[in-house]
């Protein structure tokens, strides 16, 4: 196993598109193998601007990170993309491999598109999702782009995966945006305006902006641009993507960068330690202590400490 990990992280580090397909899917399966590869590979990451894009579904996400993707293209870099979809994981992401490939991204090989779906591996899409993304940094991608739908905390905890999170909103969708979760409040380092062509664009900007000055950020504190874009027809493109690069430089000074790396790694470190044990207490045991916690016959805790007098040095652990 070693020796086909070592030679995949080498295709991979030369950036052999193939490999990076393979290697995803691994993470996406999880277990020894992947874990040995995102071992080999988590050293060479920390290089790639790794930008979120989360929005409500037909809000033009896919649409806008083609078009970002184009924008980027022209400034000579090259763009990851991961299309998150957990509900139908192969026509998200056919429909936005389509929708480069009609804008002629299709053949470059400055950009890489994949799609991710839930295959139950443990710690779920979000795991899978930042260890793709790791993979993407490793293989030198400049930027790396994680569409993922606006919907539940799974998107939310893939959104603080990245660096710097898009949150799209569109005119039109209900009267106004007091929709809007106060969780993507949150979460928006910059909100796109999308769909601009549309009536009731220019309400949806002064309403987000009125909403971000009511949150009152502290005088240092990043200002979250609102910008307006109809990423159809590559319109507000530019203006993003600088919007970005100066929120880069941002987290860089105000050491804000280094302070959400430190809570990622936090997070990282926490899920190995969760699925490592986790995987090592699914035996036959687990099914048992599961029926006997539903019948009150037992409590989790009682249950969980059963499992862990089971974990002993016989378990030896590596990567
Ligand atoms: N009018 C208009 N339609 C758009 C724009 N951007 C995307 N769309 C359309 O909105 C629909 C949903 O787009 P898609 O990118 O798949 O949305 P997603 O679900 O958020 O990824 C598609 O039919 C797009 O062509 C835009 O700027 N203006
Ligand atoms: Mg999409």
């Amino acid at each position: 196993m070693a020796t086909d990990v070592d030679a995949m992280f080498a295709r991979l580090r030369a950036g052999e598109r193939r490999a990076l397909a393979q290697a995803i899917s691994l993470v996406e399966r999880g277990g020894d193998a992947a874990r040995a590869l995102l071992a080999r590979t988590y050293l060479h990451t920390g290089h790639a601007h790794v930008v979120g894009v989360t929005g409500p579904p037909g809000a033009g996400k896919s649409t806008l990170v083609a078009a970002l993707a184009q924008e980027w293209r022209r400034q000579g870099k090259t763009v990851g993309i991961i299309a998150v979809d957990p509900s139908s994981p192969f026509t998200g992401g056919a429909v936005l491999g389509d929708r480069i490939r009609m804008q002629s991204l299709g053949g470059d090989s400055g950009v890489f598109i994949r799609s991710m779906a839930s295959r139950g591996r443990l710690g779920g899409l979000g795991r899978a999702t930042a260890d793709a993304a790791n993979l993407l940094d490793a293989a030198g991608f400049d930027i790396v782009l994680i569409e993922t739908v606006g919907a539940g905390q799974g998107e939310v905890d893939i959104a603080r995966a990245a660096q710097s999170t898009i949150v799209v909103e569109v005119p039109g969708m209900g009267d106004d945006v007091q929709s809007i979760k106060a969780g993507m409040l949150e979460i928006a380092d910059l909100f796109v305006v999308n769909k601009a062509d549309r009536e009731g664009a220019d309400q949806v900007l002064r309403q987000l902006r009125a909403m971000l000055h009511l949150a009152m950020p502290e005088a240092d504190a990043w200002e979250v641009p609102v910008l307006k874009a109809v990423a159809m027809q590559q319109q507000g493109s530019a203006e993003i993507v600088a919007g970005l690069a100066q929120h880069r430089d941002y987290l860089t000074r105000s050491g804000q960068g280094r302070q959400r790396a430190r809570a990622a790694a936090e997070r990282e470190l926490s899920a190995a330690v969760q699925e490592l044990i986790l995987e090592r207490v699914q035996g036959p045991q687990w099914q048992h202590l599961v029926d006997a916690v539903s019948a009150r016959q037992s409590d989790p805790y009682s249950a969980a400490i059963a499992l862990l007098q089971n974990l002993g040095e016989r378990d030896t652990l590596q990567v």
